[in-house]
């Protein structure tokens, strides 16, 4: 029996031991904003509840955007971490990841900047022909937060990592799969069923092993041990960007549909 639920931004339903979270707010190309970050995170909480799992994040089928990424219009004005430890988007990665079941992101369309550190954090990445995944942040002079960044480094090599970041292009499909960034490239037309099938052969699997292996690749991966030093090091050259023109010029050129032209200080 499905159960589904309908919010003005996001659709669950649990359909035996599978949830699906739809990201459903077409008119702003799926951007995190807070209330769609706070409906993601009541229907984590929703189906921890039901104990469903795997759970399928997706977006609704044939959007040629999956997520724009964070809200523009709610990042900090300069002078605070755009991507600080409490924001909502940073609460929705450590959700994903601390969910004891694994969280298969369905992909198809592009995905930009946080929605791309998103489907990082997710377990599993299947991805349609016309897939693509960019990570924006030098578009913003935004200085990224070390644990998304680690979200990268886990998975992908160092100089990919590098191109991704520093030029903030696409990724297509293609090129996706081929670097491990994707799991599966499907056609679209088969996606949804590929994907159900690929959640439905997890769900025959011990809930409470798979748990437990998720929540140790999770500890695993966290990266080396700062130490403290090296910690303080990276916000104190944090804080020289986000409190910088270039950010302050990323902002208005988004909001003023314009390129950005950084003075570099
Ligand atoms: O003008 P209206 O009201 O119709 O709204 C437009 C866009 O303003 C809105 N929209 C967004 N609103 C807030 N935050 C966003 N990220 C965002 N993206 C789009 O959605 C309406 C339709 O947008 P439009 O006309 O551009 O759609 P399109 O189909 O022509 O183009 C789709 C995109 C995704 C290629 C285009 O919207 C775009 O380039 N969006 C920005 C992608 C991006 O750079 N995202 C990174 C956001 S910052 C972030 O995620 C992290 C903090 S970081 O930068 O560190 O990675």
């Amino acid at each position: 029996m499905t159960e589904r639920v309908e919010t003005p931004l996001v659709r669950t339903s649990v359909d035996g031991d599978v949830g699906t979270l739809t990201l459903d707010n077409p008119g702003k190309r799926n951007a995190l904003s807070r209330a769609l970050i706070d409906a993601a995170l009541a229907a984590f909480d929703a189906f921890e509840v039901a104990r469903v799992r795997a759970v399928i994040l997706r977006a609704s089928a044939g959007v040629t955007v999956w997520s724009a990424g964070h809200d523009v219009a709610e990042l900090p004005e300069t002078g605070d971490d755009p991507v600080a430890f409490n924001v909502p988007l940073e609460r929705l990665l450590r959700r994903v990841q601390d969910l004891p079941a694994p969280v298969i992101a369905m992909v198809e369309g592009s995905v930009w900047g946080g929605a791309c550190d998103l489907c990082m954090a997710c377990d599993v990445i299947v991805g349609a022909d016309n897939a693509s995944f960019a990570m924006t942040p030098v578009k913003l002079g935004i200085p990224y937060n070390p644990s998304g960044i680690q979200h990268f480094v886990s998975v992908l090599g160092l100089h990919k990592v590098k191109e991704m970041f520093f030029t903030a292009e696409p990724v297509a499909a293609d090129e996706a799969l081929r670097i491990g960034l994707m799991n599966h490239r499907v056609p679209r037309a088969e996606l949804e069923a590929f994907t159900q099938a690929l959640a439905a052969r997890i769900t025959r699997n011990s809930p409470l092993a798979v748990a437990a292996i998720k929540q140790e690749l999770r500890l695993l991966t966290r990266g080396t041990p700062l130490a403290a030093e090296t910690f303080e090091e990276i916000q104190s050259l944090r804080r020289r960007v986000w409190g910088s023109e270039d950010y302050r010029e990323g902002l208005r050129a988004f909001r003023e549909k314009r390129p950005p032209r950084f003075p570099g200080r």
